[in-house]
């Protein structure tokens, strides 16, 4: 598992050389914007379960299959397994964003969750539309630009979308 600073780390290790000055730059950057990114994960982390819900209500309206009998959120077991899934996917995304660094998601939650929703016969290409919107939703509240100092989010916002990007594309 990695953050920005390991990864970085790391590699100059690889190739046996110090920091080139275009790596601390770079990381210079990301401390100095810090604020932003604390920000970001804080406000996503507090409305979680909205994100999660209002994501799953809409995927349900859009594949009312799932929810119906037979479907692969029907039953309260299936639905509270869905509803946790997108919570779990949500929760690691927000690892990623802290740590500037798509490694804990990609290790701890996403490396083989394909195969699972395979062997466990749920539709991969439903999880993924229903984290394309916790995605929307989360981007919406971290760009709300109420209380909030105002400045240049765009490339953090672009990080960020990556990582939903990344848990999408791993299932679906
Ligand atoms: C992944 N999900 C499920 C299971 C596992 C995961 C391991 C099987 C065990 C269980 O039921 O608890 N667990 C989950 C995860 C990590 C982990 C992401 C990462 C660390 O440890 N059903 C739908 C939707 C979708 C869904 C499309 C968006 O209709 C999910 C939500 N996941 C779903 C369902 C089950 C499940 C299990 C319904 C239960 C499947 C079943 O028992 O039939």
């Amino acid at each position: 598992m990695y953050d920005a600073f390991t990864r970085v780390v790391s590699q100059a290790d690889a190739r046996g050389e110090f920091l080139s000055a275009s790596q601390i730059d770079a990381l210079s950057q990301m401390v100095a914007d810090s604020n932003k990114r604390m920000d970001t994960v804080n406000r996503i982390t507090s409305n979680a379960s909205a994100i999660v819900t209002n994501a799953a209500r809409s995927l349900f309206a859009e594949q009312p299959q799932l929810i119906a009998p037979g479907g692969n959120a029907y039953t309260s077991r299936r639905m509270a397994a869905c509803l946790r899934d997108m919570e779990i996917i949500l929760r690691y995304v927000t690892y990623a964003i802290f740590s500037g660094d798509a490694s804990v998601l990609e290790d701890r939650c996403l490396n083989g969750l394909r195969e699972t929703y395979l062997a466990l016969g749920t539709p991969g290409s439903s999880v993924a539309v229903g984290v394309q919107k916790m995605k929307d939703a989360a981007l919406a509240i971290a760009n709300d630009t109420n209380n909030i100092t105002l400045g240049d989010c765009s490339q953090l916002m672009a990080e960020v979308a990556t990582y939903f990007d990344r848990a999408a594309a791993a299932v679906a």
